[in-house]
């Protein structure tokens, strides 16, 4: 699963991304289009508590690449679309996390003169929808030719779905909030429209102003498919940085209930619609990603083809029944343990052990 980072210059992606990933990222405020890659695991209490009690030699969370790229910069407000790089490297992205600066800093100036978060949020969706909207014409101009020599039935259809994508593009809105048909939403996934991407707006906020947090948010108009959270990412790098034993102080001496790292991961997570799963056990203890809905047999395709293939039924505890027992063996005991068959919506927080047989 991947989540592009971007943002306008010096909005604070590359001190967002280094502080999710842990990693150095040397970032260059306004440079080319430098791309930064990391695998962030996803914090989960559940797991940690799972493995108190199975000590396992492995614990494996679930996790989430970020991508940080550079690139918005150059053609900022233009109609010519984004640099092919920019876009091909957000090509596989699930969602975006589109950092928009809030803070102030004399030593790194905004590269509009000044901090508006508004005028930022739109300047950034006009970009998106500009560079699907160039996608788009291109395309029906090569399916009107196309047609002309051959009229093909999927083509035709393409067309008339192209066409009302552009409408609604000009019209000023996100493919996000248009409806599509199963075969459109195919059609469309192709193109891997940006503006038709779940996003995240990261409002990158002033290390004077977290308290002022729900504030700043809520001068933020609401959008489908879009969520909006706050953090300054400074500060998040700062603690990301402390011993574990410093940290709850700092926090509370900046008046911050909890780090917003947790949440900007649990958020990308709950927009793309999935839910964790886990597997328990004296070797490991893991965590498992899937889509919300989906049914027992192809969830137990994500642990190992062969546990798909020749699925016979799951044992299914929910953490929370689990938590109640503390073990197993008091749960069978107790007549917690379920078995499910192989259309079983996998629910989040379900531990299971998938019986087999290949
Ligand atoms: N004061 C302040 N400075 C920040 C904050 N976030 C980033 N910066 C600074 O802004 C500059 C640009 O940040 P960077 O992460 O490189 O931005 P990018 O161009 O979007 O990757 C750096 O010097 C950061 O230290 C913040 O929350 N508060
Ligand atoms: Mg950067």
């Amino acid at each position: 699963m991947e989540v592009g980072i971007v943002g306008l210059p010096v909005s604070g992606k590359t001190t967002l991304f280094s502080t999710l990933s842990g990693q150095a990222a040397v970032g260059q405020a306004g440079g080319k289009v430098d791309v930064h890659r990391g695998v962030v695991k996803v914090p989960d209490e559940r797991l940690d508590r799972l493995s108190e009690i199975f000590r396992p030699k492995k614990t494996t969370h679930a996790a989430i690449e970020y991508i940080e790229v550079g690139g918005m910069e150059r053609e900022a407000a233009s109609a010519k679309g984004f640099d092919p790089q920019f876009l091909h490297t957000l090509k596989n992205t699930a969602a975006l996390c589109v950092m928009i600066r809030a803070f102030e800093n004399e030593f790194h100036p905004h590269p509009s003169g000044n901090v508006d978060v508004n005028r930022d949020i739109r300047t950034v969706e006009t970009e998106f929808l500009l560079s699907d909207l160039s996608i788009v014409e291109n395309r029906i101009e090569r399916l009107e030719k196309q047609i002309l020599k051959s009229k093909e039935e999927v083509s035709v259809r393409e067309l008339d779905l192209l066409k009302r994508c552009r409408e609604f593009l000009e019209s000023e809105k996100a493919l996000r909030e248009m409806q599509f048909s199963e075969e459109e939403e195919l059609m469309v996934r192709g193109f891997q429209f940006l503006s038709a991407k779940p996003l995240i707006f990261v409002i990158n906020i002033d290390e004077k102003e977290i308290k002022r947090e729900a504030e700043i948010l809520s001068r933020i108009p609401e959008k489908p498919h879009v969520k909006v959270i706050a953090l300054c990412a400074k500060v998040e790098q700062e603690i990301s940085q402390l011993a574990e034993a410093d940290r709850a102080m700092f926090l509370e001496d900046l008046g911050i209930a909890e780090p917003a790292l947790p949440k900007l991961i649990h958020s990308s997570y709950d927009l793309l619609g999935l839910i964790s799963f886990f597997t328990v056990g004296e070797t490991e203890c893991h965590a498992w990603t899937i889509k919300q809905g989906t049914h027992a047999q192809k969830a137990a395709g994500e642990i190992h083809t062969d546990l798909e293939r020749g699925f016979i039924r799951a044992e299914v505890v929910h953490y929370d029944e689990f938590m109640k027992w503390g073990s197993m063996a008091k749960c069978r005991e107790h007549g917690a343990l379920r078995l499910e068959g192989k259309q079983y919506p996998v629910k989040d927080g379900d531990i299971m052990t998938i019986r087999f047989n290949v």
